[in-house]
């Protein structure tokens, strides 16, 4: 068996060829990743010399590059992690979302269509149903849940799952989709919430939670997140969506507090800032489907899946400290001025 990962020297991408070298040493796994800022060779420094992987550096919306590519490699499957995947940078610049996530999934469908595939795995997120009410705590996203994007980010992804489901339709490309929730562990670039707060909170430096923090997100260990999409490429039905989530719902301030005490530090790092512009309320998977389906469930509990992240961070400080002393430092200052 034949993949292409794209996107797998970031956070979920990078997890995930972790998992399936190790899982399927029989594999050939190739890596497909245009290294923006969120990409970063040291995550698959593990794996880089191991005999079944190959990485390539290239952009999924380059399209002579992407054919030449299936033409050499002719994969079995694509598994497409590459996006732009944070949403505070969508509102002060769409226009890379629009490019990487609709047109560079359009690119990949098109080369499956061309040359053939058979599956086509687009990672998703659960924040194409929007968002839900806080005082509705009964209501979760089913796969039929409509559309109802907040972001250029999660419009960005909307469009793309359509896409695929067009092709599916049209030209009966054998695709699945999957909405998962938030995601965190190993790997996770430090300017999301959990890697964010952990790297300052180390530092000593503000926690800036946005609003009054009472957002909620539904929690994933990522690997996890990486079993179910094993499962679905392997066993799903072609032509469906599959929601993937874990019943671990927190308030933002509720996950910023327990990453606080785990370091022993003071809540008085908390400093509330300016909100995101449109901010989701909250997200909650409703993973029956895939449960039923495919039997996944996840195994890792918040509670144990944070101390794991946060040892890790503690453990790896070489490979996140590279990151904010850099480029990212001046997104940082631009990002989070003023607010
Ligand atoms: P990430 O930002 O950590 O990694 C994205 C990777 O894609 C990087 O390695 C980057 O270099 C690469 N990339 C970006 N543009 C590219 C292009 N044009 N061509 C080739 N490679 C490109 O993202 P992540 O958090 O690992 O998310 C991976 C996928 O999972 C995304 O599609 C995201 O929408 C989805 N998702 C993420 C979460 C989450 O909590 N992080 C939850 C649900 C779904
Ligand atoms: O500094 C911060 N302060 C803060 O309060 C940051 C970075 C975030 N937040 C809040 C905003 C959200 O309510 O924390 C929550 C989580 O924020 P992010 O880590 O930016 O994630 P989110 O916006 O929920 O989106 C994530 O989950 C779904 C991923 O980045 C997406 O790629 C995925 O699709």
């Amino acid at each position: 068996m034949k993949i292409i990962v794209t996107g797998g020297a970031g956070f979920i991408g990078g997890n995930f060829v972790h998992y399936m070298i190790n899982k399927y040493p029989d594999y050939k796994i190739i890596c497909l990743d245009k290294l923006t800022y969120a990409g970063n060779l040291e995550t698959l420094e593990p794996v880089m010399d191991n005999k079944g992987f190959r990485f390539v550096k290239g952009d999924i919306a380059d399209r002579d590059f992407v054919y030449k590519l299936f033409e050499d490699e002719k994969p079995d499957m694509v598994v497409n992690f590459a996006a732009e995947s944070h949403v505070d940078r969508s509102i002060t610049d769409p226009g890379i979302f629009l490019q990487t996530n609709v047109i560079g999934t359009g690119v990949l469908l098109d080369a499956c269509r061309i040359y053939g595939i058979k599956r086509y795995h687009q990672v998703s997120t659960d924040e194409v149903y929007g968002d839900l009410p806080l005082d509705r705590p009964d209501l979760f996203f089913t796969e039929t849940t409509p559309l109802h994007t907040s972001s250029p980010y999660s419009a960005s992804k909307a469009s793309a799952d359509l896409l695929v489901l067009a092709y599916h339709r049209t030209f009966k490309l054998p695709v699945t989709i999957s909405r998962c929730s938030n995601n965190y562990g190993p790997y996770h670039f430090p300017e999301k919430l959990i890697p964010l707060m952990i790297a300052n909170c180390l530092n000593d430096k503000p926690l800036p939670v946005y609003g009054k923090g009472e957002n909620v997100r539904d929690w994933l260990y990522v690997e996890d997140h990486c079993r179910a999409i094993d499962m679905i490429i392997h066993d799903g039905r072609e032509g469906e969506v599959y929601n993937i989530g874990g019943h671990n719902e927190r308030t933002n301030l509720q996950v910023v507090e327990t990453i606080i005490d785990a370091l022993g530090k003071s809540r008085d790092l908390i400093q509330y800032v300016t909100d995101r512009p449109g901010h989701d309320m909250r997200y909650a998977i409703d993973p029956t489907k895939i449960h039923d389906e495919l039997g996944w469930e996840p195994t890792t509990r918040f509670d144990d899946g944070i101390k794991k992240t946060i040892d890790w961070y503690l453990n790896n400080k070489p490979w996140w400290e590279k990151i904010i002393s850099g480029e990212y430092q001046n997104y940082y200052e631009k990002m989070y001025a003023g607010r």
